[in-house]
């Protein structure tokens, strides 16, 4: 690392520990702290997913910017305070050099956490729903960062497929196009957030984190680059309904229309109608699925590790 990339990241002890010696860490985002879920939950359901890595023997590494520095690992005080930070930036790949820059404090989104943990060394990385091609999108262009980052830094991205608030065969598409292996774990379909099924395909099955970790050692050893998408469908007692969800987006998306909601604020804006249209059941289920992909994501960067 070159002496300005160790002025703006500050890596924790122990996961430089981590690093040094070799154990497995797992990368998490904090977009999902800023703008996905409200505090307190956004806390607790930090604490847990964390614990759940931990529990694993993995070291869990929460990626965010605090006053323009790149912070891998955050201590319990530094995520509280975060937490509770209702001036967050959301942070993807374009705002990194100006949230840094301009000593700002803010949560990455998952191309901006796959950035930082490549600098920091860390292969995997687990988060709730990446982005993706929005509906109606031929109108918008509107098409997330995190599929192109997902061509660019090697890392793999375990999630539970994406929201339908978002158009998921164009998504599927676009992701064929980059060149991004897109892995159903044990289901040949990709999930959609909410509910295993979106009748959509992934492009291939498989059924344990050791064939991943083998997936992502092939693709990097061939120098092929960008991540490896894992889709991990949400379990079954938590899904949701798929009409009551497909109306809370319909609604959620026509009143981003009629208060012409755009560019970065469409994401977390559509989350949290979601959530409040639901009744926050969305919200429990996104808590669920988040402590099911870090379990799986834990036993990818073990296995990962062990074939090193
Ligand atoms: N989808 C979710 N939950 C989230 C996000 C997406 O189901 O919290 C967040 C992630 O941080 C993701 C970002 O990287 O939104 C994508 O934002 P945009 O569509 O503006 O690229
Ligand atoms: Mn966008």
């Amino acid at each position: 690392m070159n002496k300005n990339k160790i002025k703006s990241i500050e890596i924790s002890e122990e996961i430089l520990n981590a690093l040094k010696s070799g154990q497995p860490i797992v990368a998490l985002e904090s977009t999902i702290i800023s703008h996905g879920m409200p505090y307190p939950q956004n806390l607790e359901t930090s604490n847990l997913v964390e614990q759940i890595i931990r529990k694993e023997n993995v070291i869990p590494a929460t990626i965010a910017i605090l006053k323009g520095r790149i912070k891998i690992g955050l201590s319990q005080v530094e995520l509280e305070s975060f937490a509770k930070n209702k001036n967050l930036t959301k942070v993807s790949r374009r705002d990194l050099p100006v949230v840094i820059s301009q000593k700002q404090t803010g949560g990455t989104t998952v191309a901006a956490t796959m950035i930082c943990a490549k600098l920091a060394g860390i292969s995997v990385f687990v988060t709730g729903g990446i982005g993706g091609v929005h509906r109606n999108s031929e109108n918008t262009l509107d098409v997330s960062a995190d599929l192109i980052e997902l061509s660019k830094s090697n890392v793999a991205v375990v999630c539970a497929g994406i929201k339908s608030i978002l158009d998921i065969p164009k998504t599927l598409e676009y992701l064929e196009t980059l060149g991004i292996p897109v892995i159903g774990y044990k289901t040949k379909e990709f999930p959609a957030f909410y509910s295993a099924k979106s009748g959509f395909l992934a492009q291939t099955r498989m059924d344990n984190p050791e064939e991943i970790a083998n997936c992502m050692k092939v693709k990097w050893n061939l120098g092929l680059q960008g991540g490896i998408v894992v889709g991990n469908p949400i379990k079954k007692e938590f899904s949701m309904n798929e009409k009551v969800i497909e109306e809370s987006i319909s609604t959620a998306l026509k009143e981003a229309s009629y208060k012409n909601i755009t560019g970065k604020e469409i994401t977390p804006f559509l989350l949290e109608k979601v959530s409040e249209l639901t009744n926050n059941e969305s919200l429990n289920s996104n808590i669920s699925l988040l402590c099911n992909n870090a379990l799986l994501g834990a036993k990818i960067s073990i296995a990962f590790q062990t074939q090193s």
